[in-house]
């Protein structure tokens, strides 16, 4: 399905948003992304179709279905899952894992998923990953969020190693929809958060994938490198 939606951009630069404010409304499923960030220069690519996004990442590629979690008998049971590559944490306990769609809310992928839980609270606002080894792809898909009634500002935005903000969508949306939300950066990350600004909104995910750049790629680009120093010396 194809998905149009407007542009995201870096809220902490006014030369990136003048940028790319000038290409007004994507109607493409790739968008490119330049995220000026004190002195480093992030090239984003973005993915709204999971197709293209699944073709696109690198053979490495880690994948998480939650399909080996204890299923939880209620919401907002967890504020932690540890798993081998990534721990996802909210602020308070918001997290419960199920196997049964309820609200919207469901698996994309085999049969579990897990759920945010909404409240006033900022906990079940903002989800976060830590990956224990930097990454520079992400993708997952995100479910059930921004339908019933939208306070707050209405947006969900992502924040890599909390400093580069991606819009990912806007309220409002039917009960059980599903967003896929993914990018590629050419700089690595080990954190990416979720903020989710519609306070009473409980949403769900499921398919998160990741990857690390590939090995042949990282040793072309230190040869490069090398011989770049190399030239410099002569
Ligand atoms: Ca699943
Ligand atoms: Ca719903
Ligand atoms: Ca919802």
């Amino acid at each position: 399905m194809e998905i149009h939606q407007p542009i995201a951009y870096n809220k902490l630069s006014d030369e990136g948003n003048r940028v790319l404010k000038g290409f007004g409304v994507i109607k493409y499923h790739i968008l490119l992304l330049f995220v000026f960030c004190g002195s480093s220069l992030a090239q984003l690519t973005r993915y709204v179709d999971k197709a293209q996004f699944v073709d696109a990442v690198p053979p490495i590629v880690a994948t998480e279905s939650f399909e080996d979690l204890a299923t939880d008998a209620s919401s907002a049971q967890r504020n932690t899952i540890e798993l081998a590559q990534v721990t996802i944490s909210t602020l308070d306990t918001s997290l419960s894992v199920h196997n049964t769609p309820e609200y919207g809310q469901q698996p994309t992928d085999g049969s579990q998923y897990v759920r945010i839980s909404g409240g006033d609270e900022p906990g079940g606002r903002e989800i976060t990953f830590d990956f224990i080894t930097p990454v520079n792809w992400f993708g997952l898909n995100i479910i059930d969020w921004g339908d019933g009634t939208v306070n707050g500002s209405g947006e969900l935005v992502a924040r890599v190693d909390c400093t580069e903000y991606i819009d990912i969508t806007q309220g409002t949306k039917p009960d059980g929809n599903v967003t896929f939300f993914g990018f590629s950066s050419n700089n690595p990350f080990d954190c990416i958060t979720i903020y989710n600004d519609i306070p009473t909104d409980s949403w769900a995910i499921d398919e998160l994938y990741f990857a690390t750049p590939e090995p042949a790629t990282a040793v072309i680009f230190a040869a490069g490198t090398l011989m770049l120093a190399r030239r410099r010396k002569k």
